[in-house]
């Protein structure tokens, strides 16, 4: 006979916090969300805390360079997608590793072949103005000039105007070499007047831009997450299948963490592949593996040696896999099975294993519930997907910025080996998530403070200062259907029906 669980599953927005006892000292800047990444002992610390409990999905259309630079930035970290050669996804630690706080490498490269109309779609698609021309079109190719918006009239130019006839040439540009520093390369955007300054290496590479109007957040980041050479700290995914190849290119890159990218976690697969690791890197690689949706994958996957596990299957925004499948299990129900175990397993053998909450995120509240629960961080795809710093691109759809948001298991981004169950077939079977839009949001670092001003301030509701606090204070209720409806804003009518107020 099958086995039934007691309990239908559950998910967020069926939870509400009850307001717990706050004292003065209960203010949202005395709130420390740092947070374990990876497991530790009894009476030790771990070996990575991040300062924010946030990373982002281990996905195409969400983890590369850029949006990993941004969240370390505040404190938080990416995951690199794995569903690219192994050479590509080392490249991209390689960048973020690489990154000069102020030296931003160019994601909008021109050839003095391209055309205005590429010049115009580019500039839709990134919404960035200014664009280096370099002769292979790659951020470090050779510098032929550059392209402001100041540099030609849409009405009066015509849309096949080749850029080496109105860009900035090479000769003409005011430019630093790559042994110039931040300070002084601001110092040289004052004095000649410039908006940008395209960093050039002695072979008349490019290397970087410095621009004016990052001047002020160059000042510093009270958040942002160094490694001990204060370089920005960064992740990978892997899989269960090209490790031998992928790990080695990975941590000569520099990732400081790596985490197996697997739709179903509960399998012989992750401890094949932990052991490799193991076997080859003693514990100074460390590895997140999942994902499980009980108390029993858990246990699993803590034996196995894995460095945090990751809860959650079907509840991605994009994701498919229930309907498809018949696998899964409310994102909610599934946490507070696992977080359970977790604290059984500190309890029988001192050793914390943290938990992150992946998929299902959609308000603000939710992130302080999965927190509540027992969530140690959160990964999220859909979130991070609206930002300027996603590597997606940014559309126009009816009116209103979107950006692009597909999942791993759709027929675009084909990561078959995220759900290979073994056999010779490497392909995907079926697909498991879709292709979609999500609203575009803006810059990363300004949605980040207002959602985390929320956690913040809902901590404080509950008494707690640390998350370590919120896990023992909260009390948690769950809300009938009809008391949703008394949540949101119900009985008037409202003014702005493009509230998107959803999204925040
Ligand atoms: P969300 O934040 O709700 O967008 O969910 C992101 C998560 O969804 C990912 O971290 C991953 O676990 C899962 N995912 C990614 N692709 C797919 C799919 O195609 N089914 N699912």
């Amino acid at each position: 006979m099958a086995k039934f669980f007691e309990e239908e599953s559950h998910t967020f927005s069926e939870y509400l916090l009850v307001p717990g006892y706050s004292s003065s000292k209960n203010i949202p800047s005395n709130v420390s969300l740092e947070t374990p990444l990876v497991r530790y002992a009894k009476g030790e610390k771990p070996s990575i805390t991040m300062h924010i409990p946030m990373v982002s999905a281990i996905m195409q259309a969400v983890s590369g360079p850029r949006l990993a630079i941004a969240l370390a930035q505040e404190g938080g970290i990416s995951f690199i997608y794995g569903s690219q050669s192994p050479e590509n996804e080392a490249q991209m630690v390689r960048e973020v590793k690489s990154y000069k706080a102020g030296f931003v490498i160019s994601d909008s490269t021109l050839t003095p072949d391209m055309t205005l109309a590429d010049v115009l779609e580019l500039k839709e698609r990134t919404g960035h103005t200014t664009m280096p021309v370099t002769e292979d079109g790659t951020p470090t190719g050779k510098f032929c000039g550059i392209v402001t918006s100041r540099d030609y009239r849409v009405s009066r130019d015509e849309p096949q105007k080749p850029v080496r006839e109105f860009m900035t040439a090479a000769s003409d540009c005011i430019t630093a070499n790559a042994r110039t520093s931040l300070k002084e390369c601001n110092d040289i955007i004052w004095e000649q007047k410039v908006n940008q300054l395209p960093i050039v290496d002695d072979n008349g590479n490019l290397v970087s831009l410095v621009f004016r109007k990052d001047y002020d957040s160059h000042k510093s980041r009270p958040d942002e997450l160094l490694d001990e050479h204060k370089r920005y700290i960064v992740g990978a995914g892997i899989n269960t299948r090209d490790y031998a190849q992928r790990v080695p290119l990975l941590i000569d890159a520099g990732a400081d963490v790596l985490c197996i990218d697997s739709s179903e976690g509960f399998s012989e697969w992750q401890k094949l592949t932990i052991d490799w690791i193991r076997e080859h890197y003693g514990t100074s690689v460390k590895v997140g593996a999942g994902n499980v949706v009980d108390a029993a994958g858990f246990r699993y996957l803590a034996d196995c040696g894995a460095d945090f596990v990751k809860v959650g299957i079907g509840g991605g925004s994009i994701c498919i896999t229930r309907e498809q499948k018949g696998i899964g299990r409310g994102q909610a129900s599934a946490l507070i099975d696992v977080c359970r175990a977790r604290d059984e397993y500190y309890e029988q053998t001192g050793v914390y294993v943290p938990v992150c909450s992946d998929g299902g995120i959609v308000y603000d509240y939710h992130m302080t519930l999965a927190l509540a629960m027992g969530a140690d961080f959160l990964m999220l795809g859909r979130y991070f997907a609206r930002f300027d710093e996603s590597p997606t691109r940014r559309l126009n759809v009816n009116g209103s910025y979107v950006k692009e948001y597909w999942g791993e298991g759709s027929a675009r981004a084909r990561n078959w080996a995220r759900y290979d169950l073994g056999g010779k077939k490497k392909a995907l079977s079926f697909v498991e998530g879709v292709d979609s839009y999500v609203p575009y949001a803006g810059p990363l670092k300004d949605n980040v403070e207002g959602s985390l001003t929320k956690v913040r301030s809902t901590m404080c509701n509950c008494g707690a200062l640390t998350l370590a606090e919120l896990r023992d204070k909260a009390r948690i209720t769950r809300v009938s259907a009809t008391s949703l409806v008394e949540g949101g804003a119900h009985d008037v009518m409202l003014k702005d029906s493009n509230s998107d107020m959803n999204f925040r």
